[in-house]
């Protein structure tokens, strides 16, 4: 395969974000490795589920060790290796370990399955694959079997915890070896540090690859508009490796202030309240259901003290203004809304914004040197207020997917803008309300799907002819997923559940599964003759809301 060459800022642009202090020549390995020796015996990572406390001295000491150990296995810098974890300490030691080597972790989510991983194993001829050996009831060794007898460049499968089966476990490949305290050829301050997933719309995910710089200056804005500071302690609720708990201000964001991260292995109030009871969570960070739920608990009453709990983060989906305005009242807390994307740009409102814009709008940029264009179709600029097309490029936004020349032509301007696919309105106070989205992507709850990805599996049916995939509102989730399906002629109609396991069988997360399936015999046209999907929506909405059907 043809690797390209990683899109960067142009030098003008990059001595720019240096003057201005944006970037200023840290990695994540010198990062941990000075708030190791500026407190030592400060708790960095609580894990209730696997009964670790590490203070930062000891989450120091495991990452050269593990980072020695990766090294006589032959990892090296530049090498992809993709990270699988649930919300347990390994993560940190596994991530900060690869930080430290300059080996790139590629962040796939706990649901991900064979498809998935098995793709970005070959896309990034990845030499390392780390699983938790079983979790949530799932078999993750099954599934790095069958990967690893297909990927060749897969050298190795290390397993977090007790029970390795065929593989290498984590704590071996960590003891053996002397600690890599002084890595003679680390990565440097604007080398890649990682590759992230890209909600996407395409029939792949692509990779967003994001350098220490970036990321760093990124953690140090949200530390500073959520009032981070070492006496902080974040819960992370959602799964550890997606942008908004890592980043916004995130895990990352708290071990950089060297405050506490506490991992949450559940989101669920009854697992969630008593952590925070006992450790102290200060904030963490939900997608809009999980607030829901979380609300409705503390509104219903709860034996759990939650007074220590300071700021919830709600973002990765629209939060409704209604369920927005409960928040306070049910939690205690104040809110603040994050209109984030893996690709970089961060919206917040802030601590100060009054009530109204915390609850109506989805925050302003972290950077004032982020640039925002909200535009019309042929890429004009719209008057404040408008709804239009969602351009950015700044310090820590992307210029380009990793490997994808020609995707990067679309979804970037001449001039390195990112086209977000969001549709949004700007305020005259400079908040951005989002309005919609002109991207081919489903938001449930937070979790993206790229139709064209589930179409294709779809298309993969011996009886399907053709199919689209749209959203529909749901009061819960935001959005669920509806799959219309055309059958071939003389094919016997399949029950929608066939169809789903169908979906299911060929390996892929379970949220892309369709929620529900219609079978029709012909799709809305727009007049040009093409599929419109905006008639398919507005079908789903009448078919999927008993109350308007
Ligand atoms: C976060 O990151 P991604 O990469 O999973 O998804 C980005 C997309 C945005 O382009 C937008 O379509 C949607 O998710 N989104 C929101 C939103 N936050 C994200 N849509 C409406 N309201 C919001 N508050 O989702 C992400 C990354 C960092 C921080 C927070 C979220």
């Amino acid at each position: 395969m043809t690797t390209h060459p990683t899109p960067t800022w142009p030098d003008e642009f990059a001595d720019r974000y240096r003057a201005a202090g944006h970037w200023r020549g840290e990695t994540f390995g010198s990062m941990l490795r000075d708030r190791a020796e500026a407190h030592p015996d400060r708790t960095a990572v609580v894990d209730p589920a696997g009964g670790h406390r590490w203070s930062y001295g000891e989450l120091d000491a495991r990452a050269d060790r593990l980072a020695a150990g990766l090294r006589s296995r032959g990892i090296a810098k530049g090498d992809r290796v993709v990270v699988q974890l649930p919300n347990i300490a390994e993560f940190f030691e596994v991530v900060f370990a690869l930080f430290r080597i300059g080996a790139l972790p590629v962040f796939a989510l706990p649901a991900h399955r064979e498809t998935e991983i098995r793709y970005f194993c070959e896309f990034t001829e990845a030499a390392a694959y780390v699983i938790a050996g079983e979790h949530g009831g799932h078999d993750y060794r099954t599934l790095a079997a069958t990967v690893r007898a297909d990927v060749p460049t897969l050298r190795h499968v290390f397993v977090a915890g007790p029970d390795a089966g065929a593989f290498e476990a984590l704590s071996d490949v960590a003891a053996e070896h002397p600690a890599l305290t002084e890595p003679d050829d680390g990565p440097e301050p604007g080398d890649l540090a990682f590759l992230q997933l890209s909600g996407g719309s395409t029939g792949v995910p692509k990779l967003i690859p994001r350098t220490h710089d970036d990321y760093l200056y990124s953690l140090r804005g949200s530390n500073e508009i959520c009032a981070v500071d070492e006496d902080s302690v974040y819960l992370c609720v959602l799964p550890a490796a997606h942008n908004f708990p890592l980043s916004s201000p995130g895990t990352l964001g708290a071990l950089y202030a060297g405050a506490r991260v506490v991992m949450c292995p559940q989101p669920s109030p009854d697992v969630a309240f008593p952590l925070i009871e006992r450790e102290g969570v200060t904030l963490t960070g939900l997608v809009p259901p999980l607030a829901l739920v979380w609300t409705e608990a503390a509104a219903a009453g709860t034996p759990y003290d939650l007074d220590s709990l300071d700021i919830l983060l709600v973002g990765g989906a629209k939060f409704s203004e209604q369920a927005a305005r409960r928040v306070r009242p049910a939690l205690g807390c104040a809110l603040q809304q994050v209109f984030g994307m893996a690709e970089g740009l961060v919206n917040y409102t802030r601590l100060d914004d009054p009530e109204e814009t915390i609850v109506t709008t989805q925050g302003r940029p972290i950077s004032p040197d982020d640039e925002i264009r909200v535009v019309d179709d042929a890429d004009e600029d719209v008057p404040d207020g408008e709804p239009g097309h969602l351009l950015t490029r700044g310090p820590y936004t992307i210029r380009g997917y990793w490997n994808a020349p020609e995707h990067n032509r679309r979804a970037f301007t001449e001039d390195g803008f990112y086209r977000t696919g969001d549709i949004v309105r700007r305020t005259e106070t400079g908040h951005l309300v989002v309005e919609g989205r002109a991207k081919d992507q489903i938001n449930r709850g937070g979790e993206k799907i790229a139709a064209e990805e589930v179409e294709n599996h779809l298309l993969a049916h011996p009886a399907v002819h053709d199919a689209n995939v749209v959203g529909e509102p749901d009061p819960y989730l935001g959005e669920r997923t509806c799959a219309y399906v055309i059958l071939r002629s003389g094919a016997e109609q399949p029950r929608p559940v066939a169809i789903k396991r169908f979906v299911r069988d060929r390996g892929l997360a379970a949220y892309k599964v369709p929620d529900r399936v219609e079978f029709v015999t012909e799709f809305p046209q727009t007049g040009v003759g093409k599929i419109s999907k905006k008639d398919l929506r507005a079908t789903a909405r009448t078919d999927g809301d008993p109350a308007r059907a």
